[in-house]
């Protein structure tokens, strides 16, 4: 198992589209462990192969309070979603110290491949269907700050922007 770096926004990698994995091997599986190692670290309730720069279509999700309940999805496809909507305050470890409200879809059902390739179809509502759609977003390239006003993602890219410089300078 290794902890991964999670790249950070605006860094351009964050914006290249997955492809579909051919085959759930042991590499797969490296890598789930990896980024299920890098999400508990990092404390987040999900992880994107996108945000630690591999583009294939694989997700770790645990939304669990005691964090032992791992989702792994691979190759995932919304195959149904309920008419609701939600409004909800979503962070990413990609854009830290930042929340804001997006809207979501209230209930999708995703169809994915579990770590040992089989296809399982999940209905899921709450912060687990945020989640499901956030971390998808991820594998199209897209972050969360795509749905907010230019002027607050301008804003954000600014703070994000002065605090990777800050870092670089200190000793
Ligand atoms: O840890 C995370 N919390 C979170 C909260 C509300 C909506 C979405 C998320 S996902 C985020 C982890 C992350 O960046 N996944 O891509
Ligand atoms: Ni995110």
């Amino acid at each position: 198992m290794a902890k991964l770096e999670i790249l950070r926004y605006p860094d351009p990698r964050l914006h290249k589209i997955a492809r579909p994995v051919a085959k759930v091997d042991d590499r797969i599986r490296a890598l789930v462990d990896d980024m299920h190692e890098t999400m508990l670290a990092a404390e987040g309730v999900g992880l994107a192969a996108t945000q630690v720069d591999v583009h294939e279509r694989v997700i770790v999700i645990d939304t669990s309070p005691a964090r032992d309940n791992l989702l792994v999805l691979i190759n995932p496809e919304i195959v149904a979603r309920g008419e609701d909507t939600v409004i909800s305050e979503e962070g990413c470890l990609s854009v830290p110290e930042t929340y804001e409200r997006v809207e979501r879809h209230a209930q999708v059902t995703v169809r994915a491949l579990d770590r040992d390739g089989r296809s399982r179809d999940i209905e899921t509502d709450g912060l687990l269907a945020v989640c499901v759609q956030h971390e998808m977003d991820h594998l199209q390239g897209k972050v969360f700050v795509q749905y907010l006003s230019m002027l607050k993602r301008t804003r954000i890219k600014a703070k994000l922007l002065k605090q990777a410089r800050e870092s670089l300078r200190e000793p």
